[in-house]
């Protein structure tokens, strides 16, 4: 067992403005790691709040706001940490949205939309890091944050998010044998109900919570710091035999 250092290494968390992207690259940087921070254009302010706080401990961090779902968007943030730190170890999936809309309710638009940033997001910047990652002789880290709502339906409001969260549990899979050969590594952390402001309206319903808890073997919600330990350990040199692994993190709900 290695110590679990990250000195050095440049680290891209994708959605780290706020909530389990913004602990996973304080995690990161707490450990030595140089930042690129992302968020996609509208949280600029909570962005540079958090790459300040990285800086005030001593951290390097550096902010490239663009949209995981926009191509073009996607290749300039990869040409900006390129310049900006000369190459990517490690890139971190985390940016996600999940609009609550029932059958019924939701129209093609919020579909399309759920999966280009849940799905093809994770699709695009995978290939940008992947590409730098062996122009420079191969090796590297991506982790996915995706979730157990890919596994099973969590909650019916969520047809497309469950959806784009399957599909992105199997290009965990399919980027990892293709990335192999390289030395790169792919899985996934698939999260339980943590408290974010992706869920605060429907958790703002005390029965909901409850429900939720009842269901879970240990008992409690998690935190965005459950999620940080496992995305470091499968960033780390300590995880280097280990890719298209699926690592549910949710207190035992889906057990
Ligand atoms: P959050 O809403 O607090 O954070 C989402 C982040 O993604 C924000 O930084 C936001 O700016 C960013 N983002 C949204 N669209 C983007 C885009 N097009 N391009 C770039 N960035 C974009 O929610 P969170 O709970 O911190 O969610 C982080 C990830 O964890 C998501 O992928 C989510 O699906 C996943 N997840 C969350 C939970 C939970 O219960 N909170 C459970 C399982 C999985
Ligand atoms: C998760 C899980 C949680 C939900 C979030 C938004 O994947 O389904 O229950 O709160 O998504």
């Amino acid at each position: 067992m290695k110590a679990m250092s990250f000195q050095g290494k440049v680290a891209l968390v994708t959605g780290s403005s706020r909530g389990i992207g913004r602990a996973i690259a304080g995690g990161l940087a707490a450990r030595g790691a140089r930042l690129a921070l992302n968020h996609p254009g509208d949280d600029a302010d909570r962005a540079r709040v958090a790459a300040d706080a990285i800086r005030a401990e001593g951290g390097e961090a550096e902010v490239f706001p663009a949209d995981v779902s926009h191509p073009g968007e996607v290749r300039r943030m990869m040409e900006g940490i390129l310049g900006r730190y000369g190459g990517i170890d490690i890139a971190v999936n985390n940016a996600g949205i999940c609009p609550f809309r029932s059958l019924f309710d939701i129209t093609p638009e919020e579909w399309d939309r759920v999966l280009e940033v849940n799905t093809r997001g994770i699709f695009l910047v995978s290939q940008a890091a992947a590409r730098a990652m062996v122009e420079r002789g191969g090796g590297g880290r991506i982790v996915n944050v995706t979730s157990i709502s890919g596994l099973r339906v969590t909650d019916p409001r969520q047809i497309a998010y469950s959806t784009s969260k399957a599909a992105a549990n199997m290009l965990t899979r399919c980027l990892a044998v293709a990335l192999a050969s390289h030395g790169i590594t792919v899985n996934a952390v698939l999260p339980g109900t943590i408290p974010t402001d992706i869920n605060a309206a429907v958790l703002s319903d005390p029965s909901v919570v409850r429900a939720i808890t009842d269901a879970t073997p240990l008992g409690s919600l998690g935190s965005p710091g459950d999620v940080v330990s496992a995305v470091l350990y499968l960033a780390s040199d300590d995880a280097s035999w280990v890719t298209g692994s699926l690592l549910v993190v949710d207190g035992g709900y889906v057990a």
